[in-house]
């Protein structure tokens, strides 16, 4: 028999999370940057995608972006004032090599190396990103992530970037999310360099995944010890009652592609079948391919923001984000959406986390990425009241508490994101950030998420 007091006590204790558990922030590079063309700078696929006419909602492109190339002491102070203990950032690759090979940009170089040192000085540990979508579009121009070579410049250029910032920072993760950044971006077009091709996203995905590899080999015989790659994933379900056999394969088939071609592939070293067939046919997974991309990992970054759901329906044409998925639907679900039209389902965290922790133990795990996008609009006294994204995030902390409940071995939560950004094809229109940015002045204003997280992070857990 349980007394109203104990569960009291039991409920708060139940919400703290583990002690030295990481709480902290992502962005990426082209999304925030700006500075495009400033201190040699090389053009960058989204530099290029963006100025297709179409590609982007309201032709947004990140040449300024949050400014934040200039803006970055501020930023760091930003994140000092909420407790942040990490902040993960990508570096942006044509920064550093304007061409993705050959000689390196002494000035791109330096920018890292002063945010790093800015994030130290401020108690904030640097989780470097080496990838998060901006190839030099020179690399592009030899034919981007659909040729090998691309993975070798890749490892090349991850060894420059190591080199010079791993006396200070220890956290590297190679690649952002290889499954949008192939099969959004080489099949269905939707991203930069929108390319339209299945048989190009495969060998894309594949580019990316030997790219991991081959960067993950070279750091750690360059001594990193905290090498980690992140995915998005997510839980594919099938809404309906009763499912069928064929629900059954639309399922099987889709989580083969979003989630197990790389899962597999990292942590296995083997690729589902319906990525094996597409490789038998074009020939470009070599042998001993997988056998370098399943580099032993040191932890997993998990990207979450939703399930994926389907089901069975003859006729319904191919979704070119899933090559061979005609017949298959991609039904909406009767749940709250964030302004993206994303369905909000933290149980799916929850359910995502048990099962990595089952199907690959051993590897620890960290939530490098959840939030949500909702249309914030700050107030005449400049504050901004997101009582959605409060509650998104609080459920998802939950669901990630129940995971850790359960025996998972997660380590930490970073929030998607630090700020506003470009939101890729949604351009500056979709809200991520836990502070808002005014585009027209660059002013930074802590929504009240911010302050919200900041109360988090202060307690190492959510109220009871
Ligand atoms: S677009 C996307 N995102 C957002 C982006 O800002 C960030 O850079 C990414 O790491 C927020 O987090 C990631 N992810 C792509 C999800 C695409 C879902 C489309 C499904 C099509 C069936």
């Amino acid at each position: 028999m349980t007394t109203v007091g104990s569960t009291t006590t039991a409920r708060t204790a139940s919400q703290a999370f583990p002690a030295g558990f990481v709480w902290g922030a992502a962005t990426a590079a082209y999304q925030i940057e700006g500075a495009a063309h400033e201190d040699g700078r090389g053009p960058s696929i989204w530099d290029t995608f963006a100025r297709r006419p179409g590609a982007v909602a309201g032709g947004d492109t990140g040449d300024v972006a949050c400014d934040h190339y200039h803006r970055w002491r501020e930023d760091i102070a930003l994140m000092a004032s909420l407790g942040l203990g990490a902040y993960r950032f990508s570096v942006s690759w044509p920064r550093v090599q304007p061409d993705g090979s050959g000689p390196v940009n002494p000035r791109g170089l330096d920018f890292y190396d002063r945010l790093v040192d800015g994030l130290l000085e401020a108690g904030i540990t640097p989780y470097v990103t080496l990838y998060h979508w901006d190839l030099p579009q020179a690399l592009e121009d030899a034919g981007g992530w659909t040729v090998r070579d691309t993975a070798y410049r890749f490892a090349e250029y991850a060894g420059v970037v190591h080199d010079r910032l791993a006396d200070r920072a220890d956290t590297w993760t190679t690649i952002n999310e290889p499954w949008v950044a192939s099969f959004l971006g080489y099949g269905a077009g939707v991203h930069a360099p929108g390319r339209t091709s299945a048989d190009d996203a495969f060998r894309a995905a594949h580019h990316l995944m030997l790219a991991h590899g081959l960067a993950a080999r070279r750091l750690r015989e360059a001594g990193a010890e905290r090498i980690s790659l992140t995915l998005n994933l997510a839980p594919v379900l099938c809404p309906a009652d009763a499912p069928g056999e064929a629900d059954l394969a639309a399922v099987e088939l889709v989580d083969s592609l979003l989630n197990r071609q790389f899962l597999d592939a990292a942590l296995r070293g083997s690729y589902p079948d319906a990525v094996l067939e597409r490789a038998r046919r074009l020939g470009h997974v070599r042998d001993g391919d997988l056998a370098v991309i399943a580099q032993p990992i040191d932890s997993l970054g998990i990207n979450y923001y939703n399930p994926t759901y389907v089901r069975a329906a003859p006729g319904a044409p191919e979704n070119p984000a899933f090559p061979g998925s005609a017949g298959v639907a991609f039904p909406s679900v009767d749940l709250p959406t964030t302004a993206m039209g994303w369905p909000i389902a933290p149980d799916g965290l929850t359910e995502l986390l048990l099962r990595l922790h089952r199907d690959h133990p051993g590897v620890p795990l960290v939530v490098t990425e959840n939030g949500a996008a909702f249309d914030d609009v700050p107030g005449p006294d400049g504050r901004v009241a997101d009582p959605a994204r409060i509650g998104y995030l609080e459920g998802h902390l939950r669901a990630a508490h129940a995971a850790l409940a359960a025996g998972v071995d997660l380590r930490g939560y970073l929030v998607w994101s630090l700020l506003d950004n470009f939101e890729w094809a949604e351009g500056y229109g979709k809200r991520f950030g836990i502070v808002y940015v005014d585009y027209a002045d660059q002013r930074r204003l802590p929504k009240d998420s911010a302050r919200w997280y900041a109360g988090v992070i202060a307690r190492n857990g959510l109220e009871a």
